[in-house]
C-alpha cells in the first residue's frame, strides 16, 4: 500500500524552493519561475528502499511563497506537515542568518522531533566554504543530528538523497507511532 507523505519547504525568498521541488518532481531544471505567490503543490510518486522492502511513497511537496508572511497562513500551511526542509542560499549569508528564526517557527507548530533537514543551496555557484562550516555548527545547536546537505536544484546534486532521506526519517516516525 503506498504511503502518503506531507513535506513542506521552507526558506527565504529567491533561495531556490521553487526550482529544487520542480526539478525534483518534474526532472528538469528552468530558470525564471514566477515568484510563487501562495502556495504550490507538487506531486511525486517513489519507491523507496525500506527495511529490506519497495515502499510506494506518494509525496506531497508544499511550496511556499517567501513573501507569505502571514503567521497564520503559516501555521494553516504547516498543519499536518510530517516533514521540513529548510532551504538557505549558500551566496546569501543573510538567508542562512534566517534559519534559525524559520526553525523556530516551525517547530513551535509541528513540535521538536518533526523530521527536518537542512539544506544549503546554490552549491554551483561559487561560495565561501566557511559557509557550509557556519551552518553545520547552527544545525548542531538546533539540534543533534540533524540532516545538513549542501544541493544545487540546477544540476541536481544531492537532491535525490535529500527527498530520500527525509521520506526514510518520516516513514520511521509513522511506524513509531504505530507501536
Ligand atoms: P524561491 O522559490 O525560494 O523563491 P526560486 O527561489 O526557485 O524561484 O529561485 C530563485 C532564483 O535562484 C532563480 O533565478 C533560480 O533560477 C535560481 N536558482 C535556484 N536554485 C539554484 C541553484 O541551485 N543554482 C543556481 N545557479 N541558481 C539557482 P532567477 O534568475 O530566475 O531569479
Ligand atoms: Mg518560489
Amino acid at each position: 500500500m503506498a504511503v502518503k507523505i506531507k513535506l513542506c519547504v521552507l526558506g527565504d525568498p529567491s533561495v531556490g524552493k521553487t526550482s529544487l521541488i520542480r526539478h525534483y518532481c518534474e526532472g528538469y531544471f528552468k530558470e525564471n519561475y514566477l515568484s510563487t505567490i501562495g502556495v504550490a503543490f507538487n506531486r511525486k510518486t517513489m519507491d523507496i528502499q525500506y527495511k529490506g522492502e519497495s515502499k510506494e511513497i506518494i509525496m506531497t511537496i508544499w511550496d511556499i511563497g517567501g513573501q507569505t508572511l502571514w503567521a497564520a497562513v503559516r501555521a494553516n500551511y504547516l498543519n499536518g506537515a510530517q516533514g521540513i526542509l529548510l532551504l538557505f542560499d549558500l551566496t546569501n549569508r543573510s538567508s542562512l542568518s534566517h534559519i534559525r528564526d524559520w526553525y523556530m517557527d516551525v517547530t513551535r507548530v509541528l513540535g521538536n522531533d518533526v523530521p527536518l533537514s537542512i539544506i544549503g543551496n546554490k552549491s554551483d555557484l561559487e561560495h565561501n566554504p566557511n559557509v557550509i562550516k557556519i551552518a553545520q555548527d547552527m544545525c548542531a545547536q538546533l539540534r543533534p543530528n540533524l540532516h545538513f546537505y549542501t544541493t544545487s536544484a540546477k544540476t541536481g546534486t544531492n537532491m535525490e538523497q535529500v527527498f530520500e532521506d527525509i521520506s526514510i526519517d518520516i516513514l520511521n516516525k509513522v511506524q513509531e507511532r504505530a507501536e
